[in-house]
């Protein structure tokens, strides 16, 4: 009889996590689950666009140099030509995405230990509707662990994934958001029903609580107010010692968080240096006596001297940095050579091209770049020698750097020694 019975019932879930009274907290429940999976879904949803547009400032489709993810196929269809204005765009989207990332994390952890019962759901698999969508879970949670890692040690520790981080972060992002729609797409109106309910969280076991309250809750410790108040003054504070970085200027003192390996000094130069020349192995007779300026375009190869440089048309502009990593500073003020002008001297007109434009640095993923023939155009675009009144410094690219409007930091190559305009033959 006793036989007949045990056979009939699945096993109960072994000792432990599996186990319905194991987590015992009283806040856990479709109401505090769904406040944070409605936060979750606005910022994502930002992060996701920004980190796009992030992508698209690169012009990857227009070289494979400017491009660190090869085989994107349609995954690049939205991308467009970046706009030369307005000049802070980048500096915009980019800054969001990086603070809103960083704010994002306690909501993140937040949400992840509401649901931690469902994480260990039994039995794993019920069926095989349940079994795609405990896959798309570990899609979803699996990839914003991953994008959120990726991202925040990118920016922390100055790319210690070179070259590949652009790879990994753009996959990860359309793994991780195909998974995030998938389960808006079924948890959504039931999160939106669990916010509006005043009548307090469901009983355990009961469709609407969803596994997430607890049959044997313990005392609470804190309200669930409380809870959110303090997910909250995290995020705040996160803020307030991340956002600094992308305002720059004085604000960057704020920014705690923020890579603070060198101090970028005061006076003319005195503003965020990515790498030094030191560091790039720059060395004092490189950018010596003997440095050169050569330009290329339509056969022709024009050899110009520092001297030669200086003596052609000065022009003004007042263009940012900014970085992928978040940090930007305000406008600087440049003044050098017209990218149109140096085009000029190896004939090319009005219609000038795209350039490539390369470093005498040896070596390392930011020493060359493919800028767009709106971008070359652009009169704001220079060849710079001089900041803020001042000639460059050695880490801010002396002899001759580019500053091009509106494009990401990292195409603003510095020891600038060729430009090649045109499509390379
Ligand atoms: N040759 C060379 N140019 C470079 C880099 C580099 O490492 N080498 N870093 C790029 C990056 S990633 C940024 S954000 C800007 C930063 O310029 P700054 O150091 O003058 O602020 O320079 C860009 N130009
Ligand atoms: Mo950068």
């Amino acid at each position: 009889m006793r036989a007949a019975w045990a056979a009939a019932v699945p096993p109960g879930p072994p000792p432990g996590p599996t186990r319905p009274g194991f987590w015992r907290s009283p806040l856990r429940g479709p109401w505090l689950t769904s406040v944070f999976g409605l936060v979750l879904l606005f910022g994502i949803t930002i992060l996701f666009v920004t980190g796009l547009l992030s992508y698209a400032a690169y012009n990857p489709d227009l070289a494979r140099l400017n491009d660190q993810t090869p085989g994107k196929g349609w995954l690049g269809f939205y991308l467009f030509s970046w706009p030369t204005s307005p000049t802070w765009l980048y500096r915009l989207t980019q800054g969001v995405h990086v603070t809103l990332g960083v704010v994002l994390v306690p909501v993140l952890l937040a949400k992840l230990w509401s649901v931690i019962p469902k994480l260990f759901e039994w039995p794993p698999v019920r069926s095989p509707g349940h079994g795609i969508e405990r896959l798309s879970l570990l899609l979803l949670v699996g990839g914003a662990g991953f994008e959120f890692v990726t991202g925040i040690l990118n920016v922390q520790l100055h790319y210690v994934f070179p070259g590949s981080f652009y790879t990994l972060h753009f996959y990860g992002a359309w793994v991780f958001i195909g998974a995030f729609v998938v389960h808006d797409a079924f948890r959504l109106p039931r999160a939106l029903r669990a916010v509006r309910a005043r009548t307090g969280d469901p009983a355990p076991g009961t469709e609407e609580a969803a596994g997430l309250v607890t049959p044997r809750p313990s005392a609470p410790t804190i309200s669930r107010r409380g809870a959110l108040a303090m997910v909250g003054a995290g995020s705040l504070a996160l803020l307030v010692v991340t956002a600094g970085q992308s305002i720059g200027g004085w604000f960057r003192r704020t920014a705690l968080l923020a890579p603070h390996g060198e101090d970028p000094g005061s006076g003319p130069n005195g503003f965020q240096i990515n790498k030094t020349a030191g560091s790039v192995g720059i060395r004092a007779d490189d950018i010596g006596p003997a440095w050169r300026l050569t330009v290329r375009g339509a056969g022709r190869q024009v050899d110009l001297t520092y001297g030669r440089l200086l003596a052609m048309p000065q022009h003004e502009a007042a263009l940012p940095i900014a970085c992928v990593e978040g940090w930007s500073t305000p406008d600087q003020q440049w003044s050098g050579v017209r990218l149109t002008d140096l085009a000029a001297l190896v004939g090319l007109g009005t219609d000038t091209p795209q350039v490539l434009v390369n470093s005498l640095q040896r070596g390392g993923s930011f020493s060359s770049a493919v800028l767009r023939d709106n971008q070359v155009r652009d009169p704001r675009s220079l060849l710079a020698v001089r900041v803020n009144g001042a000639v460059l410094s050695a880490d801010h690219g002396y002899p001759a750097r580019i500053i091009a409007a509106g494009a990401p930091g990292v195409h603003n190559t510095k020891w600038v020694t060729r430009l090649t305009f045109g499509e390379p033959g």
